[in-house]
This record gives structure tokens, sequence and C-alpha cells, in this order.
């Protein structure tokens, strides 16, 4: 077997580049093009990309693509065609679970500072306009015996709702589109009789905070839009850290703008790293450059699985963490 040769398409900390460099060679390049990528991938110069969810992997790049497989730095993989890909024999890999603790934690991260304005809080500081307590001054939304409601009870979904559990908050939940799937018990682990299904509208209209935890999918797809967000209360506070395009951008921010809600927390958007100019100017909208998963140990382990699926694949073994078809 001829030496393996991995694209890296983002710098990734260790241990990824060492079990590369174990296995192969390696050409990191950082910030290329789509129109780089494409022809990079076609080139024949590489057996597999290590590549990031914002590197996008068409039916047409894949029917052109000549390599073995794509790892994903990250759990999600709408970036990639995985049919098609399955159709070309490129395998197709992710980092599942390493990242449900980090993503949890800046979801509460963000369902807390936007409720509690610390954003604000912490311009108003930093602008030297902080002249001694107030008791009007940045008053929030209460968390302790609120209800949240979370999109999409999976691995992630899960984890913020422990944690929302120990914040004293009520949870509800829906699973993704169709949303009218019954969570058997089992599958709710230690959260069996902790949380309660409820329908979507149900979800919608009665969630003093709604978290996404959904999957992109054509289904969700603007899962919430202006219809949506005006059916929400006035006092909720909508987080985002799934994806983007889960969100109807320009409806939230005429929502945020027309305080149809009362705040929003997002780590990611719909055209990034392109954000709505409109949610740069909002006070209510707290806003995070897409760090869900950014911490020192959560970032190595993903690294770590990333290159270990990359070197599976450079040998034409099956990946450790595949995402099937
Ligand atoms: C990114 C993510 O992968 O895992 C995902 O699906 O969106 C993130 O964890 C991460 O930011 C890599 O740069």
């Amino acid at each position: 077997m001829s030496t393996p040769r991995f694209l890296v398409t983002q710098e990734i900390p260790e241990p990824g580049p060492s079990i590369l460099r174990e296995a192969g060679e390696v050409d990191v390049r950082q910030g290329m093009s789509a129109q780089e990528l494409a022809a990079a991938v076609t080139s024949g110069d590489y057996d597999v990309v290590l590549a990031q969810v914002s590197d996008r992997f068409d039916a047409q790049l894949l029917a052109d693509a000549r390599i073995r497989g794509i790892a994903n730095y990250g759990v999600g993989y709408n970036n990639v065609d995985v049919p098609a890909a399955a159709e070309h024999g490129i395998a197709v890999g992710n980092t599942p679970d390493v990242l449900n603790d980090a993503t949890a934690n800046v979801a509460m991260l963000l369902l807390l500072g936007a409720a509690r304005r610390a954003h604000e809080g912490s311009a108003y500081l930093r602008e030297g306009r902080f002249t001694g307590l107030q008791p009007n001054l940045l008053v929030g939304q209460d968390v302790t015996g609120a209800t949240l409601g979370i999109a999409g009870m999976g691995r992630i979904g899960k984890a913020v709702a422990h944690r929302a559990l120990g914040f004293g908050m009520r949870v509800v939940f829906t699973q993704r589109p169709p949303h009218d799937r019954e969570v058997p018990r089992d599958e709710l682990g230690d959260l069996a009789g902790r949380v309660t299904q409820v329908p979507w509208d149900e979800l919608v209209e009665t969630s003093d905070f709604l978290s996404l935890h959904v999957p992109l999918t054509e289904e969700t797809t603007h899962l919430v839009d202006a219809e949506v967000l005006r059916r929400m209360k006035s006092t909720a506070v909508l987080v985002n850290t799934a994806r983007g395009p889960v969100v109807d951008e320009k409806a939230l921010a005429h929502a945020l703008h027309e305080d149809e809600i009362f705040a929003a927390g997002l780590d990611v958007f719909e055209n990034e790293p392109a954000v709505e100019p409109e949610l740069l100017e909002l006070p209510n909208a707290f806003l995070l450059p897409h760090v869900g998963s950014a911490e020192v140990g959560t970032r190595a382990g993903m690294a770590q699985m990333a290159a270990e699926n990359a070197v599976a694949m450079a040998r034409g073994e099956k990946p450790p963490y595949p995402v099937e078809a």
C-alpha cells in the first residue's frame, strides 16, 4: 500500500496531527476557497480529507472526487451529501459524544447570558457607565422555576436537560420533526420521569426558554420561522447551538427588534461566517462565533477521533466513528 496522503483543511490540535503524521503524509491547507477545495479533492493527490463542518461536499463534487473518505472535525455532517458519498464509495466519519458536555455548557451560557443580559452588562461596565447600584439596572428573566423547551432530545439535548434540572428549571421537549415520535422511557435514561415530551405547538407556546438541538435537514430548515417566533412568549429566550439555518435569521432579527421575544443566544448563524447585520446591532442578541465545542479537552478528543477516522479510511477500513448513509 502506498503512503496515505491526508488533506487537512484547518489546523487541529494534538493528538490529531501526530496520529496523521505517524500514518502518512499530511498537507494542512488553511483557508482554502470552495474552488481550491474542489480542485484538491478531485486532483487525486489525497486519500482522505480531514474536513471542517463548514467545508461543503455536495453531490457534484463527490461525483468528481478522487478520495476514499471525509473525516469531519465535528459531530454535524450536514456539509456532506452522505448518500452521494456512499454511492461513490467515499466513507464519512464524525466525532459524536465527545462534545456533548462542551456544547451543552455553551447552550447554558447563552441561556443564562441572554436571560440575565450578561453581554449588555459587560459592555455597560467597560464603557464606564456604571455609577452605582440601581434596582432597575439590567433586570433579566427568571431562570429557576422557568420552563425550558428542548427541540431534539438527542445526546446534546439530554446534556442540556441535566444542566437545566440542576438550575431548578422544568424541562419539556419534542423530538426532531415530525415531532410526534414518542420517546420510550428507556431512551431517556435517568431523565425518565424528570422531563416531559409535549407537542411542538405546546413547546413553542409555553416555553420560557427554547433551545435547539436538532440536526440540520430539509425538515429542520427554518424550523423556527416568523410564525413560530410570533407564537412564543414575549418574555421567551431562544437559544441556538445547533445549526444557523434551523432559524430564519431575518425573522429572528425582526422579532427581537419588535420585542416579540425577550432575547436570543446564538452560537451559529444562517450564512456563517456572515451574520445578519441587524442582529449585530440588537442589545437583546447575545452572539458567539460558533464555539460550542471549544474546550481544550473536547477539541483534543475531537482531533483524536477525526484523525483515527481518517487513518482507517485511508487504509480502506471502516472508520471507528462512521456516519451511515
Ligand atoms: C465544529 C460543530 O465542528 O461538531 C459540530 O458539529 O459544529 C463544531 O463542533 C467545531 O467548531 C470545529 O471547528
